[in-house]
């Protein structure tokens, strides 16, 4: 029998029943037999938080206490997923809670299934955000997590009879939300507009209105540590509301409008995940978030102090700045320190150099934000005079360092048009990393080579990570178990390199088997939930190939759809019989940008190229595309387990980390995938004889770029060279995927073969050949699962846990409370 380490609750089924049946009661007023499986959802997930309760107050106490740093994560976006399962496992009441919901008369399935998936982030950013939480709770780091509680979270993503993507509003808050906790007593004011004027020799920053931040707290529970962190997302709501208690005015309707205003900071997610615009909502949102985190640590870690210490504030805390979107904090951190509690420049900018980091999440320069100046000025007068003189400290800096004048010009946080967002982080910090090794080094080599020059200690790396909680051990059951079985411990959920234990197990046929038998009856169980969820007809004895991750050029949907037409093509003409393909089902899931145009069709795209394939008698069946709309965590978790191939093609030198690579690697996927940011060191863990690698290197890709390749139309000579290519895209040209129109997808076909951008013509022959190599490992069903065991085995280090453990040596330089 394995060894079981696994949290396990003192209470019984029973009790856990019966304070169910209290929730419902005393706090629902329903009776069992009334009660819908929503209604038990809510029941349960209170009768959780109650037990996760003390773990909570003494976290915060020891935390506030105790003599060990905390971590402040910064975030626009946590992408959190369902949280019942997770804080079921976390209490250690998962068996109690299948029992008991049984024995009040309910399916526990359909219980977890009741809850709504919140969406508060747009991708892997917000995903991250959501894996790093987990592990800091699980490895007892004290911490919280602060962001926005949007009202909408991203899109719900539908498909119109076209194919085409339409957008709908996720009102995720329309029925009962029992995990936050809304603390009107610790509020914040946030204020924006007006002047800066002086008064006495001191800059006095007069305000032209301000919103009510709202904490809205969620316990983050830590796997077998006892410990439950707090995720804390704040709401935006009026002061208005107050002046319309004495409101004698005329206009009656009017008298709201303010009230409107201050509530739309926290409306809606941006659902852009790169080449941001310049809205003023979205600075707003930005300030508005990190303002009143920074006065919440504040008041958190010295209490009941009018005049607390804060020399010693990078000591209770480092603020984590994800990405850009929180960076408003570093002159926020000043502007507190000097107008609020009296300190000088040079004691301030010390103590907010000491308290930042920044974490960069891409390679594209156009995702970098930069906010014109003129905005700042009219939204935070106070802010922009600091980054002024922010700058005007920073060149003067370069210049003592003998940096010459074009190249500080050059690194300019402030160019007097606009404020570099990722240079003010870089400066204003103390460490900056990317997050994979590729990633950090392209960081380094090219987007902040300026400042790795300057400042090469700062730069560092730390190869991001995913949470095997979540994305193993409640999305994969099966495969938990034979794992446990394989290793006789449980112990790999919270120490996951243990899974290097199973390296041997890869030569044991016996395992072999039970593990391609546990991802064939994961493949039966997605069927059936993408007939109940889709009513698609997926075949669970083909081949699924799957490739899920937000639509970009540069992730190159684009050369998947070409492949799966290519062959199409093939069998059309005759040139190949569907009786010799192996039969596969291609699975896509991707959200586009509301505005992103070549995005929006490359989905319809697809969706057409599905009706056409899947209907078409000549294939027989063989190949199948199916594109599950509105891609999103409960999708991924059902999807990863079971999938045979994971797609991971993007250009190289484009795709920052990616962690899709990391769930479908841990889940017993191969991948095909270009040598691109976690790939690479995926591929090197699991071996490159266990990896599908094709295409360009970033070198490769670099060279190309500077032949011309974009510019030149180079891409038209890979066109008309490879007959296979050419059919492909001749195919797309002439109709076949649009009743015949020849329009519908000219836009994308002229930059196929005008412009290319991302190379994905001259990748594909590369692809097409690697296709054909995948296919022949997969006829051999033996050769194939042991590859995937050996997959699983050398995956361990892409736990999330061991990203925090970087962090916590490379960045935070502290560790779980003692
Ligand atoms: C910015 C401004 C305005 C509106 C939206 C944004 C914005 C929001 C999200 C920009 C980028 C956003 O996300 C980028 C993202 O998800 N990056 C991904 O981060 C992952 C975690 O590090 C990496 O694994 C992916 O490679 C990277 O693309």
């Amino acid at each position: 029998m394995a060894e079981i380490t696994a949290p396990q609750s003192p209470v019984t089924a029973e009790q856990f029943a019966d304070e169910i049946r209290e929730q419902l009661k005393y706090t629902q007023g329903v009776t069992v037999e009334q009660a819908k499986p929503a209604d038990v959802y809510v029941a349960a997930a209170s009768a959780v938080r109650r037990h996760l309760m003390d773990s909570w107050m003494k976290t915060q106490a020891d935390m506030v206490n105790g003599n060990t740093k905390a971590v402040g994560y910064l975030s626009a976006e946590f992408l959190m997923g369902k949280q019942l399962e997770n804080a079921l496992l976390n209490a250690g009441l998962t068996e109690q809670f299948d029992k008991a919901v049984e024995a009040l008369g309910f399916n526990a399935q359909e219980v977890i299934d009741a809850e709504y998936e919140p969406g508060l982030g747009n991708g892997g950013l917000g995903r991250l955000a959501a894996c790093f939480i987990d592990s800091l709770a699980s490895l007892g780091v004290p911490a919280f997590g602060y962001g926005i509680q949007y009202k909408y979270g991203i899109f719900k993503q539908e498909f119109d009879e076209n194919g085409k993507q339409i957008e709908t509003p996720d009102y995720w808050l329309a029925n009962e939300e029992p995990w936050g906790h809304i603390d009107y007593n610790r509020d914040q004011k946030v204020s924006f507009g007006g002047e800066v004027v002086e008064e006495n020799g001191r800059k006095v920053w007069k305000p032209a209105w301000s919103v009510r931040a709202v904490p809205v707290d969620y316990m983050v529970p830590g796997y077998a540590s006892g410990r439950v962190n707090t995720l804390r997302l704040w709401s935006a709501k009026s002061y208005d509301e107050f002046d319309l208690l004495t409101f004698n005015k005329s206009e009656y309707l009017d008298a709201v409008k303010p009230q409107v205003e201050a509530e739309n900071i926290s409306k809606i997610l941006y659902p852009e995940d790169s080449t941001p615009q310049g809205k003023a909502l979205r600075l707003e949102q930005q300030y508005f978030f990190v303002s009143a985190s920074i006065h919440d640590a504040i008041r958190v870690f010295y209490p009941g102090q009018d005049k607390p210490d804060l020399t010693t504030f990078p000591d209770k805390i480092n603020f984590q700045l994800n990405d850009t979107h929180p960076v408003i904090g570093i002159p926020e951190l000043m502007r507190v320190l000097m107008d609020e509690y009296d300190y000088d420049w040079d004691t301030a900018w010390d103590i907010t150099r000491r308290t930042f980091n920044y974490t960069c999440h891409t390679l594209l320069p156009e995702a970098l934000e930069v906010w014109p100046s003129k905005l700042i000025g009219e939204l935070l007068p106070r802010h922009l005079e600091i980054i002024e003189k922010i700058n005007d400290q920073f060149e003067a800096e370069l210049k003592a360092k003998g940096v010459a004048a074009d190249t500080i010009k050059d690194m300019a946080i402030y160019t007097g048009d606009a404020v570099r967002m990722a240079y003010l982080a870089t400066y204003g910090g103390s460490h900056v990393n990317g997050v994979a090794e590729l990633h950090s080094q392209l960081l380094k080599d090219v987007t902040l080579k300026n400042f790795s020059d300057v400042y090469p200690d700062k730069f560092t790396n730390v190869t991001n990570g995913v949470t095997p909680r979540r994305f193993i051990k409640l999305a994969n059951p099966r495969l938990s178990d034979l794992i446990t079985e394989g290793l006789g411990t449980d112990k790999w959920l919270s120490d996951l390199e243990l899974l290097k234990g199973l390296v041997p197990l890869a030569d044991d046929d016996e395992f072999v088997k039970k593990f391609a038998a546990v991802k064939q009856a994961n493949k039966v169980d997605f069927s059936n939930f993408a007939k109940r969820k889709y009513g698609f007809d997926i075949d669970p004895n083909t081949m699924i190939n799957t490739m899920v991750k937000r639509l970009h050029e540069y992730k190159r949907q684009a050369l998947k759809i070409l492949s799966v037409i290519a062959d199409y093509a093939d069998i059309k003409s005759g040139k190949v019989s569907a009786d010799d393909i192996m039969p596969r089902t291609i699975v896509f899931g991707a959200k586009a940008a509301p505005g992103y145009y070549l995005a929006k069709q490359t989905i319809q795209l697809i969706n057409n190229v599905a009706r056409v394939i899947n209907n078409d008698p000549d294939v027989k069946g063989k190949l199948n595309v199916y594109f599950p709309w509105n891609y999103n965590i409960e999708l991924a978790m059902n999807l990863i387990p079971a999938t045979d191939l994971d797609e991971q093609i993007s250009q190289a030198g484009k795709e920052a980390s990616g962690t899709g690579n990391m769930k479908f690697a841990l889940n017993g996927a191969l991948t095909v995938g270009t040598l691109d940011g976690a790939n690479v060191e995926i591929r090197e863990r699991v071996g490159a004889e266990n990896f599908f690698l094709f295409g360009m290197t970033e070198p490769e890709v670099s060279a190309l770029y500077a032949k011309g390749y974009d510019t030149k139309g180079l891409s038209r000579e890979y066109y008309e060279k490879d007959p296979q290519l050419k059919a492909a895209i001749d195919m797309v040209a002439d109709g076949t995927f649009s009743d015949g129109d020849k329009d519908t997808y000219k836009d994308l076909v002229n930059d196929w073969l005008n412009k290319d951008y991302f190379m994905t013509l001259a990748d594909f022959r590369a692809y097409m050949d690697i296709q054909a190599q995948i296919e022949e490992t997969y006829r051999d069903p033996m050769k194939w699962s042991r590859m995937a065991v050996l997959n699983v085995a050398n995956s361990g280090y892409f736990s999330s846990d061991r990203s925090i453990e970087d962090y916590l040596e490379r960045i935070w330089h502290t560790g779980p409370l003692k």
